[in-house]
């Protein structure tokens, strides 16, 4: 019997995905109808990206799952229309994007790139920077893809913590957990990474009062979301020194607005929510594999917990 999958996200997407999906569904071995319109009551699957205009999912009657292709599932979970499973994306392709983007910006923090990028007077300024083995760099959140990330750079040699919900233990990196292990997590890394999700329980995790906790003087790289930070208290740390400079990939409105004072800030670092991005060419056969694995009767692989928020 072939299954329909419906599209579900942004229409300048489609030419991505309209021959990746179908050849990946013939390698998994499933027969599936591919369309961006499909009568909601013969959907099976819904392949979805949270800027999509379909928020409602009640006229969808035989909905099996749907398939989100982002890692952020926050514009979802609280969706009470969607009653079938949701899965969130986790690939190859997001997982060493985000790595090759952390990686980048913690080398340029580390090294001092910007005294020599930007020197307009040409001042010779031979500063030595230290070895990896003596900085210190937290990860906050240890998931898919901040323990990608919290590997790479102690395999690079920097000596890595990271904070997680649960407990977790790994012979390279220094892991702390929960509301008790929060502040260890802060105080070890003058580099911080944030690969947490926006939930009610990370919204403006980093204020005036866990700022202040972290070594002075460091750096804070977010790729995670907008909402982990609190805008005010960031600005106010950059000022006073506490924080030395910002690189911040995603916000609580995006894009930015032009009037934002991140934009303007010597010492804030915008990128446009491009951390990391979901491919066609790697996530096609997660998608596929799901449905196949679903259909044969087989847990869904990356399943949000909709009560925890990720
Ligand atoms: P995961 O769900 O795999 O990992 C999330 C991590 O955060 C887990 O370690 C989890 O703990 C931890 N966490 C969640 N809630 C809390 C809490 N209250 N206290 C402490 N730790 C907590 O997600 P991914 O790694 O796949 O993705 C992380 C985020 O990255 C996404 O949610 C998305 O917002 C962002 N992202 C950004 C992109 C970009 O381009 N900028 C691209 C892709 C993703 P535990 O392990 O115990 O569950
Ligand atoms: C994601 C993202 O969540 O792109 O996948 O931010």
């Amino acid at each position: 019997m072939t299954l329909n999958a419906l599209f579900a996200a942004r229409l300048d997407r489609w030419d991505h995905y309209k021959d990746v999906l179908p050849k990946a569904f013939k390698a998994a071995g499933v027969e599936v109808h591919l369309a961006l319109d499909i009568a909601p009551e013969e959907v099976d699957y819904i392949i979805y990206a949270p800027n999509s205009e379909l928020q409602d999912f009640t006229p969808f009657t035989r909905l099996k799952a749907v398939l989100n292709l982002w890692a952020g599932v926050e514009k979802i979970t609280g969706n009470t229309t969607l009653k079938a499973p949701l899965t969130r994306m986790v690939d190859f392709g997001l997982q060493q994007g985000m790595v090759e983007w952390v990686t980048g910006h913690t080398l340029r923090h580390h090294l001092g790139m910007d005294a020599h990028i930007i020197n307009p007077t040409h001042a010779w300024q031979p500063a030595t920077p230290p070895l990896s083995r003596d900085r210190r760099v937290t990860v906050l959140g240890i998931g898919e893809l901040g323990m990608a990330c919290a590997e790479a750079l102690s395999g690079l040699g920097f000596d890595v913590a990271g904070w997680s919900r649960t407990p977790k233990t790994h012979d390279k990196i220094t892991c702390f957990s929960g509301t008790s292990g929060l502040s260890d997590a802060l105080a070890h890394g003058q580099i911080c990474i944030l690969l947490l999700p926006s939930t009610p329980e990370t919204e403006n995790l980093l204020n005036a009062e866990t700022l202040a906790l972290m070594p002075k003087g460091s750096f804070i790289i977010n790729p995670g979301r907008g909402p982990l930070i609190d805008d005010d208290a960031l600005l106010a740390a950059l000022d006073t020194g506490q924080i030395a400079h910002a690189t911040l990939d995603v916000f609580r409105v995006e894009p930015l607005p032009v009037a934002h004072p991140f934009w303007a800030h010597p010492q804030v670092t915008v990128t446009p929510h491009i951390a990391a991005e979901t491919r066609a060419e790697t996530c096609a056969e997660v998608v596929a594999e799901n449905i196949r694995r679903n259909e044969a009767g087989e847990p869904l692989l990356h399943l949000v917990d909709r009560a925890a928020g990720y």
